[in-house]
């Protein structure tokens, strides 16, 4: 689907003393200046988070423990992509509809944003989202 990317991060000094991922901002495998970090843990299996797009929001959403299925819908299909990697990200470009669910107990799904946190960025109304997606 087009608006949405699964990149896998390098591993650097993957050895006894464990893995280590650095991410920078402007690099090919997070391609806008980061403005924000937020990340959810403690989600019941049970829940089903997100339920909404965004106008110009662009993010990278990373499990880095745990694992959770994320829904993505650009108005015309729909994929499902399971985060279960701290070494994969999952890049999403604005006017995707995501939902996440299926969050495993031990799940932590960090998300790098390229802008600061703004309510009227966001689209809530799936019939909304749809209408502005064949505008
Ligand atoms: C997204 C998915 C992947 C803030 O005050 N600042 C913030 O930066 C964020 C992200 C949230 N909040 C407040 C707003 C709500 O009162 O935290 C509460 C939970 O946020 P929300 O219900 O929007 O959480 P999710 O998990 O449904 O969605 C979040 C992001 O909001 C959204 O941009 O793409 O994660």
């Amino acid at each position: 689907m087009k608006g949405i990317k699964l990149v896998d991060f390098d591993i650097l000094g993957g050895d006894e003393r464990g893995s280590l991922v650095a991410l920078e901002a402007l690099s090919p495998k997070v391609p806008f200046e980061i403005k924000r970090v937020y990340y959810m843990f403690g989600v019941n299996s049970g829940i089903t988070r997100g339920k909404h797009a965004h106008y110009k929001l662009k993010q990278v959403l990373i499990c880095v423990s745990g694992s959770v299925d994320l829904v993505l819908d650009d108005g015309k299909s729909k994929e499902v992509v399971c985060l279960n990697s701290p070494s994969k990200g999952l890049y999403i470009d604005s006017f995707i509809w995501r939902e996440m669910k299926n969050f495993s107990k031990d799940a932590v799904l960090l998300v790098l944003a390229s802008d600061h946190y703004e309510v009227a960025d966001y689209v809530r109304d799936y019939d909304k989202f749809l209408r502005e997606v064949i505008r």
